[in-house]
């Protein structure tokens, strides 16, 4: 898979044409995004990662093999957020996801650690209503142990109330490649 970074978007208006398919990105910050596409796509440094949250304010498109568009969404939740940061994210997500994309789906990450949140909920909602198909991704498994694993794997399937089913969830692990061959089955069933 050849995967290049394409543009960073600020702006709704900025989005690239409506054509590609894309992949959608979402959750916290800090939840791994940013390490998964390197570790995904097998690239040390395409995407920059942080151990500060809260850094990238941007959708971020990443074009694979020039037939879709991975795309990064903005993250939340971190501490010290201003109530008027939380409804800029509000808006900037609501209006991208209001946009008519070719929508594939979305890849929702849940810290393992951490589990659905208020905001988790939030952007849930907004993938429901609009018709989003949508997978969790658990990430940063490789920091649990293995009755951890699945005692978080019930505590999400309750936490959203019965809209997700077990094989909606996905485990990964960015450093040590845990649930890498599923999730790539997976993906390549979509794309090719
Ligand atoms: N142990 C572990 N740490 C991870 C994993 N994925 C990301 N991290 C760490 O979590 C922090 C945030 O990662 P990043 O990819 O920047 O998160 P993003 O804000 O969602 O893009 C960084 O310090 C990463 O090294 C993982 O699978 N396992
Ligand atoms: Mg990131």
């Amino acid at each position: 898979m050849e995967v290049k970074f394409e543009k960073s978007v600020h702006l709704i208006k900025q989005l690239p044409e409506v054509g590609k398919p894309e992949i959608v990105l979402c959750g916290r910050s800090n939840v791994g995004k940013s390490s998964f596409i390197n570790s995904f796509f097998n690239r040390t440094k395409l995407a920059q990662t942080s151990s500060k949250p809260g850094k990238t304010r941007s959708l971020n498109y990443y074009n694979v093999d020039d037939k879709i568009y991975i795309v990064d969404l903005p993250g939340y939740g971190y501490a010290n957020v201003s109530k008027t940061e939380i409804i800029r994210w509000k808006k900037l997500i609501e209006d991208y996801f209001a946009e008519k994309r070719n929508f594939l789906v979305a890849f929702h990450f849940v810290d393992s650690r951490i589990g659905i949140t208020k905001l988790d909920f939030v952007l849930n909602s907004f993938l429901v209503g609009n018709n989003i198909p949508y997978i969790i991704i658990l990430s940063k498994i490789d920091k649990l142990k293995m009755s951890e694993k699945t005692s978080i794997k019930k505590i999400v399937l309750q936490q959203m109330e019965n809209r997700i089913s077990p094989d909606q969830i996905y485990e990964y692990s960015s450093t040590k490649g845990n649930g890498k061959k599923k999730l790539l089955s997976y993906y390549n069933s979509l794309i090719y």
